[in-house]
């Protein structure tokens, strides 16, 4: 008897990681030692619920980027950043974090053998990203101070000491990112008439234009989208143009008040006709929970302020255009946000009975 050929035709080649999958657009040689915990690869999904809100035929998908190995897009860029590290003889790696970067950067240097060190705001980082650089092995520092002053040390500390900087002010961390541009494209077969994504320290924004750029130049998709990039109000220097010396909101991961990717971002915005909007605290939770709830996707605070952007200035969306909000991050980041800051129905302290039971459903 013979084996149907179909069951081994019909095997699909493992995802090897983005460096293998985009090599041939990625900085790295024969001898780059690649540390890869298999990140990107990551859904595209169709977003109905909010298309339906927007009406007129526009498409509406989610990159969901919370859906990498430390459940962050921060993956993309560490792997690359920490591989480039590794190749050239680093022992130790240095960041500062609203706790995203924390959480990669300790997964992937760990992963490669190396020391991780990161200066976190004290109370500002989800408890979730706190936990993984914990469990990671990293030494964490919290100081009294927000992240632009953490990035601040850590860039004079890799200055003097052995520690490589893994902030995305490492060219390497925008290298990897731009694979999420890559992805995109080819799922959709060409580039979004608008990329919707939140903004902190605008490595991402600047990194996703860099990708289209690129496979605009390969022939992979022959348009750009319009990068609309959304920060939180109280924390939105890129759209006031000024920085913000203590910036707030509730979407922790952007509180950022001097962005180190300014003048890119900047540069971003102009090449690719983009818009650069704030958002405020309640319309990124509304968002949270409208994705949460009517999509059946979990993102963080902050991931959700590409959607409350999108929804803020939908009117503005052409008929029929195609709207993809990358979704940074994944929401059990960040559980007690969303404990605290949801509608559901919450009973507690039931007693162990059918009829009370039922009756606190209601029936
Ligand atoms: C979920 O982890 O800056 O504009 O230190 O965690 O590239 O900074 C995180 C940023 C969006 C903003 N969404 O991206 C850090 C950090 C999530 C994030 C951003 C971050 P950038």
């Amino acid at each position: 008897m013979t084996l149907s050929l179909s069951v081994a035709t019909s095997h699909r080649q493992p995802w090897p990681g983005l460096i293998e999958a985009y090599r041939e657009y990625l900085p790295v040689i024969e001898k780059t030692a690649i540390v890869t915990l298999l990140e990107g690869n990551t859904p595209l999904l169709p977003a109905p619920s909010l298309a339906k809100r927007i009406g007129r035929q526009v498409r509406v998908f989610v990159k969901y980027d919370g859906l990498n190995p430390t459940g962050s897009f921060k993956d993309r860029g560490m792997t690359m950043a920490i591989s480039k590290a590794k190749e050239a003889g680093a022992k130790a790696v240095i960041c500062a974090s609203t706790g995203n970067t924390s959480a990669a950067a300790a997964a992937y240097a760990r992963r490669g053998g190396m020391r991780t060190f990161v200066l976190i705001p004290d109370g500002y980082v989800a408890l979730g990203k706190l936990a993984q650089a914990l469990l990671y092995g990293a030494e964490v520092l919290a100081i009294k101070g927000n992240f632009d002053q953490a990035l601040e040390i850590v860039r004079e500390m890799a200055q003097s000491y052995p520690v490589t900087l893994v902030n995305s002010v490492n060219p390497y961390r925008l290298e990897g990112q731009k694979t999420g541009a890559f992805e995109v494209v080819d799922a959709l077969g060409n580039s979004p008439d608008w990329l919707c994504i939140p903004v902190g320290n605008a490595g991402n924004v600047t990194a996703y234009w860099m990708g289209f750029c690129q496979y605009h130049q390969a022939g992979k998709c022959d348009r750009l989208p319009r990068m609309m990039g959304f920060q939180a109000v109280g924390a939105s220097p890129l759209v006031t143009g000024v920085p913000v010396k203590n910036p707030e909101t509730i979407a922790t991961a952007i509180r950022i008040g001097n962005p180190a990717s300014w003048e890119k971002a900047i540069a971003v915005k102009s090449a690719s006709q983009g818009e650069f909007h704030s958002v405020t605290d309640a319309e990124i939770l509304d968002a949270y929970r409208l994705l949460a709830s009517e999509e059946g996707i979990f993102c963080e605070p902050a991931s959700a302020a590409s959607v409350a952007g999108m929804l803020q200035i939908s009117d503005q969306i052409p008929a029929g255009a195609t709207v993809v909000c990358v979704l940074t991050g994944n929401g059990l980041k960040d559980p007690e946000t969303a404990i605290k800051h949801n509608q559901s129905l919450f009973k507690q302290g039931i007693q162990p009975e059918l009829h009370t039971v039922a009756e606190a459903m209601g029936f």
